[in-house]
């Protein structure tokens, strides 16, 4: 067992970057065959650097999933957003995604712009992702489109969500990534507490389940988390905090009915992640303006 962890292998770190809803958290999972990071047909999901590892005997790719870039006003997206961009400078190679099915770039609109903080020397990969989207003739232009802002390594087009051309990403990747030792147990698949994926999961099902600016006045934080003795039962308290009074009565819903969705198929997907049965007590709270309170973007682990 020794020699195995002391035997070299290709290992180390890359980052998923690019404007949001493009498919990073969805090609994370893909990639790591289980699902840590959360999706929503919504942009601006991801708030945070989620890491995972990806295993093999030949290979351990440490694969960081971040918030997508974006002109940033409130407190909240210029986190989100440095959050992403300070990845760009601790890694061994970049991968930009773009969107297939969204508008080409030009003048003033280049998102590949981002990619000026990086390190010179970083290698950067291009993907092309939601290519199940698109008719074969339909590629050309996107990759004549995006080739030349960038000293691209390799453009690959891939469907994260069908797991296509995944495996030429991976290629690519290994023909970069130098020799090193398993940074990590092969049995770790994340750095995240258990918390933390709890809370993401909930904040998902209020992505899903709520509209207009409910999402982006949502903030989960869990508060207790207790082991009934020998019952296999696990008791979690979850706070949701909004943002205005206004919101209280969306978010909970006629006669409670929306609140009651939430926590069902948060529940759910919970008990998936510990693998037994959950009671979950959801809250809700108003925190005035949190998306802007530096002390409370700190305490929700948003601000370094
Ligand atoms: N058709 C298609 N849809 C995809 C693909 N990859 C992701 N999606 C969808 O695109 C939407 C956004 O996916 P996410 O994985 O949340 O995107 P993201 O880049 O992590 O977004 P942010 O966290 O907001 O920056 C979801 O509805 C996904 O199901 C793909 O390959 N094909
Ligand atoms: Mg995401």
């Amino acid at each position: 067992m020794f020699e195995k962890q002391n035997e070299l292998i290709k290992s180390g770190v890359i980052t998923l970057v690019g404007q949001p809803n493009v498919g990073k958290s969805t090609l994370l999972n893909t990639l790591l065959g289980q699902k840590i990071s959360i999706v929503s047909p919504k942009p601006q999901t991801t708030r945070n650097r989620i890491l995972a590892v990806i295993n093999d005997p030949g290979y351990q790719i440490i694969m960081l999933d971040t918030p997508g870039l974006h002109e940033a006003s409130a407190e909240l997206n210029q986190e989100m957003v440095k959050t992403a961009l300070d990845t760009l400078r601790e890694v061994d190679i970049i991968v930009f995604i773009v969107d297939a099915a969204a508008p080409l770039p030009r003048k003033g609109r280049n998102p590949t712009s981002y990619l000026s903080t990086a390190r010179a020397k970083t290698p950067v990969i291009l993907l092309i992702n939601k290519v199940d989207l698109l008719a074969k003739e339909q590629l050309l232009p996107i990759i004549e489109a995006y080739q030349n802002l960038h000293d691209f390594k390799a453009i690959i087009p891939i469907s994260a969500l069908k797991n296509k051309g995944t495996d030429i990403m991976i290629a690519e990747l290994l023909k970069l990534l130098p020799m090193g030792p398993r940074y990590y147990p092969e049995d770790i698949p994340t750095d995240a507490s258990e918390r933390f994926l709890i809370e993401e999961i909930i904040r998902e099902k209020v992505f899903l389940l709520t509209s207009k600016e409910i999402p982006y006045s949502t903030a989960v934080m869990v508060d207790r988390f207790k082991e009934e003795e020998g019952r296999g039962l696990v008791t979690i308290d979850a706070t949701i905090l909004i943002e205005k009074k206004s919101q209280k009565g969306i978010i909970i819903g006629k006669g409670g009915k929306k609140l009651r969705q939430i926590g069902t198929s948060a529940r759910i997907d919970i008990e998936r992640l510990l693998g037994g049965k959950v009671m979950l007590r959801l809250w809700v709270k108003i925190q005035k303006n949190w998306t802007t309170n530096n002390r409370v973007l700190k305490e929700l682990g948003y601000r370094g």
